[in-house]
């Protein structure tokens, strides 16, 4: 088995070579080929090092893969530190992604040149972990300490001109990399350069106050994960440590996260999503449709957050609205979002123009006859949908995609609606569609092959994460939701308060608890579709009367300024209101219900295990692909922590057999129509 690591010497320059694809990780056999090529370069006639890599990018970290597994020799520490010790000058030449292990190998290196397009970065937080090779005590010294603990806590990529800014490379290149990077190596040896090493950097001035306002921030930004605070920890040791002590106190808590149930909830989320984009039984050379215009109906605050996506990734939009009025509503929403995103500075002025210009108005179907992809995006009325997929079936050309926004509709109904069902999809954005992540890709009964495989690669050129979800009613997401909510509404009922539904949830690591969540979305949401259904099959009328009366008093949540909670007009904050408590205790009297004391783990295992149980059934059906496809989807679309992994990784970490006794457990307390278990999770329980 040949190395994946190439030594050449050209005249002087040693250059050493990475070519490991898909992203040259840093596997065991790199990092063997590494030591052997600086270990050569010491002894043979070269002057000068060059570390490069082939393919789309520099070294993109350690390999993820070998995580878990017996650690192999040479370990990476071990390698930066020959690498650094190196008597002849090293230089990195970074193109792509210089990420984790691949960015603490340049810092190693005594000289690092770029191209423009290169970015940097240390997303080790994102699986649960610490630069574990000298990244952080290096980075501090040569780009100061903000701007390392930015780069560490934040885990994301900067790009040349700002890496150059703060020190952390010495040169922008242009043209092919190897020769710019050899002739600079040679340039440098010209300067009489020698081997500077990042380890005899002193770390420039700081504010020591730093660190506790960091660490104080980040319990607010990652509630209850381990690695960001660890982080803070070795950064202030490289402050105030000899540079091997601050090595020593990386180490040590490297092996600390890594070996913890965050770092493996996190890692299996990095591959759950790279996996959740690919459809299992579709080859992977499925032809995809070209998308190079998109058309848009209804320009509400789903329309519009959907049009931004597609601008912001330079796809032109016409966005349709029933007339001038809604249309110029709709537009002043995205002018708004607009320039909101330019005064939080998440986008220049120049750039934001740009993107706007790309979005036209239309009040005409006409105006969509040429249009590569339609998006259908009005209120929740299923008839209504039906008739504009009609109409569209007789405006778009032949070819067009057709695709639904719904969160709950049946999809194979409105493909029925239209002569062309193969050419239907749904497109399932999550609020506000151009910030959410998520894209649940809904396949009807008649979509094309290649009609899914073009959406779930538009999704990932949108900047979104694609979960393929069969259809039923509210799909992956929002039909796990149903039992979650039901039973934080009998939570409420059966003797525990808002708050304390609510803290429960967040202390545990949700986002924000439920009851807060049914007032974001607006109380009336769901008391208007509950009155379109039939009172029996409403479900458990326990579970939804307290919101039922609160719709009915106009308390609607935060848009009313009083829902489950009372939100102060300025600040929005919400605060608990007696009132409320009150209709509680009526209803529950209504239903004859004493109320007790709750202890908050029955309020997580109950609204927690309810997702994971109704996950299993959806995995039974086939509605969704896999389980991590579920845990994708609910990370990134309703606020489940990173740092458990999603319900179903959750559930095995508890243990299937755990869930499984606790579901009966409640079956038995609660009842058969609300707690049957799935048999999947029965079947495993059984089989271990
Ligand atoms: N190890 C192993 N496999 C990796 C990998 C890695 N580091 N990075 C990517 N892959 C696989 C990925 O699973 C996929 O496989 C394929 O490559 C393409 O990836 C000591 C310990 C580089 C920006 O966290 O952020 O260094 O699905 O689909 O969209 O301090 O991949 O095709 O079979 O994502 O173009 C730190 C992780 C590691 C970077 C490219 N590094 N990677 O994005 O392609 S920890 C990371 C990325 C570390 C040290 C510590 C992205 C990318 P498959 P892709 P992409």
């Amino acid at each position: 088995m040949s190395s994946p690591v190439k030594y050449e010497l050209e005249n002087n320059v040693g250059v050493i070579s990475v070519d490991n694809p898909p992203v040259n990780a840093l596997s065991q056999a790199v990092r063997q080929g590494l030591l052997d090529a600086i270990s050569t370069a010491q002894s043979d006639a070269s002057e000068v090092v060059v570390i490069v890599c082939e393919g789309r990018t520099f070294i993109a970290g350690a390999d993820i893969t070998e995580f878990g597994k017996p650690a192999v020799e040479p370990f990476l520490p071990d390698l930066l530190d020959t690498i650094e010790a190196s008597a002849k000058p090293v230089v990195a030449a970074v193109h792509g992604t210089a990420l984790g292990g691949g960015l603490e190998t340049a810092l190693a290196s005594h000289y690092r040149c770029a191209l423009e397009t290169a970015k940097f970065g240390f997303p080790e937080v994102k699986l649960g972990i610490l630069p574990g090779a000298g990244g952080t005590q290096r980075a501090p010294r040569l780009a100061g300490v903000e701007a390392a603990l930015d780069l560490m806590t934040s885990g994301n990529p900067i790009d040349a001109p700002q890496a150059l800014e703060l020190g952390l490379i010495d040169k922008i290149v242009g043209g092919d990399l190897r020769e710019a990077a050899i002739a600079w190596a040679r340039e440098l040896l010209a300067q009489d350069a020698v081997p500077r090493k990042s380890r005899e950097q002193a770390v420039p001035a700081f504010d020591a106050t730093l660190f506790d306002a960091y660490r104080a921030k980040l319990a607010k930004r990652a509630r209850g994960q381990i690695a960001p605070q660890h982080i803070v920890t070795c950064v202030e040791a490289a402050t105030e440590r000899p540079f091997s002590e601050g090595l020593e106190i990386e180490r040590d808590l490297f092996f600390v996260c890594i070996q913890s149930t965050q770092s493996a909830a996190m890692r299996h989320l990095f591959f759950a999503e790279r996996q959740a984009a690919k459809v299992d039984d579709l080859p992977r050379d499925t032809p995809r449709r070209a998308i190079d215009t998109v058309g848009i109906i209804g320009g509400g605050t789903m329309g519009g957050g959907i049009a931004m996506s597609f601008a912001n990734a330079g796809i032109p939009v016409t966005l349709n609205e029933v007339n001038g009025e809604a249309l110029a509503r709709g537009l002043s929403i995205i002018d708004k979002n607009y320039g909101g995103s330019v005064k939080r500075g998440k986008l220049s002025e120049e750039k934001a123009a740009q993107c706007r210009a790309l979005i036209t108005g239309s009040t005409d179907y006409a105006d969509l006859a040429d249009v590569d992809l339609v998006i259908e995006a009005v209120f929740e009325d299923p008839e209504l949908k039906k008739e504009i997929f009609a109409r569209l079936d007789s405006v778009c050309k032949p070819g067009a995609i057709l695709a639904t926004n719904t969160s709950y509709q049946d999809v194979n109904a409105i493909a029925a609606a239209t002569q062309r069902p193969a050419d239907v999809i749904g497109l399932h954005f999550f609020s506000p569609a151009n910030i959410m992540k998520l894209l649940e890709v809904v396949r009807a009964e008649k979509t094309a092959d290649d009609v899914l495989a073009t959406c779930m690669s538009l999704a990932k050129k949108i900047r979104k994460v694609p979960v393929m979800s069969g259809v039923c009613y509210g799909f992956i997401g929002n039909r796990m939701l149903q039992p979650y909510f039901r039973e934080a509404q009998l939570c409420l009922i059966e003797g525990a308060t808002p708050e304390q539904v609510d803290n429960a949830m967040e202390e545990w690591g949700m986002a924000m608890g439920p009851i807060r969540v049914a007032d974001l979305a607006g109380i009336d949401i769901g008391y208007k579709a509950r009155q379109a259904l039939p009172e029996d099959k409403r479900g458990d009328p326990r579970s939804y009367r307290i919101p039922d009366a609160l719709a009915e008093m106009g308390r609607l949540g935060q848009k009313t300024g009083a829902g489950f909670y009372r939100y102060d007009p300025d600040t929005r904050k919400h605060a608990s209101d007696p009132a409320v408590l009150e209709i509680i205790e009526r209803e529950a009297a209504s239903f004859g219900i004493e109320r007790r004391d709750f202890p908050d783990e029955e309020i997580v295992d109950r609204l927690v295990y309810g997702l994971v149980n109704e996950g299993m059934r959806i995995l039974e059906e086939g509605i969704a692909q896999r389980p991590g496809d579920i845990d994708v989807v609910y990370v990134y679309g309703y606020g489940f922590p990173v740092a458990r992994g999603g319900p179903m990784h959750y559930a095995e970490a508890v243990g299937i057999k755990r869930v499984y006794e606790r579901v009966c457990e409640f079956q038995e307390r609660f009842g058969a129509e609300a707690w049957t278990h799935a048999s999947l999770l029965e079947q495993m329980a059984a089989e271990g």
